[in-house]
């Protein structure tokens, strides 16, 4: 009897851990989302970089009142997956692509990607016979390289975690609805992977993060070595293309010296591509583990978000990928109740991250 108490209470304290990370690791996308979007496309100068801390200070202050960071496609094509993962009891791509035209629609105005508009016209236009067509059109077929496929993959790290090549297989083919390109994919399938090791790591012990790059490398050497198996394009010399940036991000965690941010950015990048922002945005949550210089604040949560947008560049999609690392390791707890307060759609989220988990039929009761 009290060896079934025991299985019984440890089983439930499982669910509750993962109903905080996967609250933790929506809601780190949306705040990283909600509060990098005022600095898209900014060169970060020191002086900006004390703007950035005062903001996430005034932020997290209880009296400071003002309206709220809205959300853009990060979060838009993020809430169409998890809509995607919940709605329908097996992944139905057609419906996927209504969602993201649905909200397009809507609110085109949410600063989606320049050419991405294309793909979902030219998917309405043809009443969404072959949804996968028009992004293979994009770019004179060479499909869009852009982040927008790794900025919304969290939920399917999160939903698939207990079932990893599920998880690959469904990202692949939710990212080929809008991103062709293999540079894309492999992003987007590293950014879920990273977010799934997150997810499984324990927060409560100090994650090593040479532990975490290396698993991840494992993981992506198989990938860029099989492409025939993601169902891409044949061979091409970019396949080693994400390794390489591991390795990098596995030789930045030795380099602690304080002016390290113009070696990150030349190194592995700020940019709109995958392959200059998902590397990086793990970069963000490893370096996060620890102290950074000129950013005070003792919230390892707070301190991954500020420092992916100290660096400029794609913040609000560097800062959403990093937030959902983070608070998919850390979990719930590890957010400031301000913080979310002040960011749109917060609240929404986490019944959204509720509902993922209930979808799963793991709730706790
Ligand atoms: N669009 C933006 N930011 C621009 C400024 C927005 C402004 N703040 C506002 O409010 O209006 N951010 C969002 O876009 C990124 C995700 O983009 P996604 O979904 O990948 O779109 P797209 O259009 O497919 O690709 C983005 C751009 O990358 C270049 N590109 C992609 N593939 C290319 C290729 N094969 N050859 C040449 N160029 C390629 C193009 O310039 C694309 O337009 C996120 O940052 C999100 O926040
Ligand atoms: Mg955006
Ligand atoms: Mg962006």
């Amino acid at each position: 009897m009290t060896i079934l108490k025991k299985f019984i209470s440890l089983a439930a304290m499982e669910s509750v851990l993962l109903k905080s990370k996967f609250r933790g690791s929506l809601l780190g996308a949306v705040i990283g989302d909600c509060t990098g979007a005022p600095f898209e496309g900014d060169t970060i100068t020191s002086g900006d970089k004390i703007v950035i801390q005062r903001y996430f200070d005034k932020l997290e202050d209880p009296e400071f009142k003002a309206p709220f960071k809205p959300y853009t496609d990060d979060t838009a094509m993020t809430k169409s997956v998890v809509k995607f993962l919940t709605d329908k009891p097996e992944p139905d791509y057609k419906f996927l692509a209504r969602l993201f035209v649905n909200e397009y629609m809507k609110e085109p105005r949410r600063g989606y990607g320049a050419a991405i508009g294309e793909v979902f016209n030219k998917m309405r236009l043809s009443k969404f016979d072959d949804v996968f067509k028009p992004a293979t059109e994009q770019f004179q077929g060479k499909g869009s390289y852009g982040n927008g496929g790794a900025m919304r993959v969290a939920p399917i790290a999160l939903y698939y975690h207990d079932n990893y090549d599920a998880m690959l297989g469904v990202a692949t083919k939710a990212t080929k609805l809008t991103h062709t390109n293999t540079f894309a994919i492999h992003g987007a399938l590293l950014q879920c992977i990273a977010v799934r090791e997150a997810l499984l790591a324990d927060p409560k012990k100090k994650l090593d993060p040479e532990e975490f790059v290396a698993s991840l490398q494992e993981k992506m050497k198989k990938i860029e070595n099989a492409n025939v198996d993601r169902d891409l394009e044949s061979s091409s010399p970019e396949d080693r293309a994400y390794q390489d940036k591991l390795k990098i991000v596995e030789d930045l965690i030795g380099k602690s010296y304080e002016d390290l941010d113009e070696e990150v950015i030349f190194q592995l990048g700020n940019g709109i591509s995958a392959y200059e922002s998902v590397p990086t945005a793990i970069h963000c949550f490893l370096r996060a583990q620890n102290d950074i210089a000129r950013i005070e604040t003792g919230n390892q949560f707070r301190r991954t978000i500020q420092y992916a947008i100290s660096l400029g560049g794609d913040t609000d999609t560097i800062a959403s990928m990093a937030g959902a690392i983070a608070g998919a390791y850390l979990g719930e707890e590890a957010v400031n109740s301000e913080l979310i307060r002040h960011c749109e759609f917060t609240q929404e989220m986490t019944e959204v991250a509720d509902n993922l988990l209930s979808a799963k039929g793991e709730f706790p009761k």
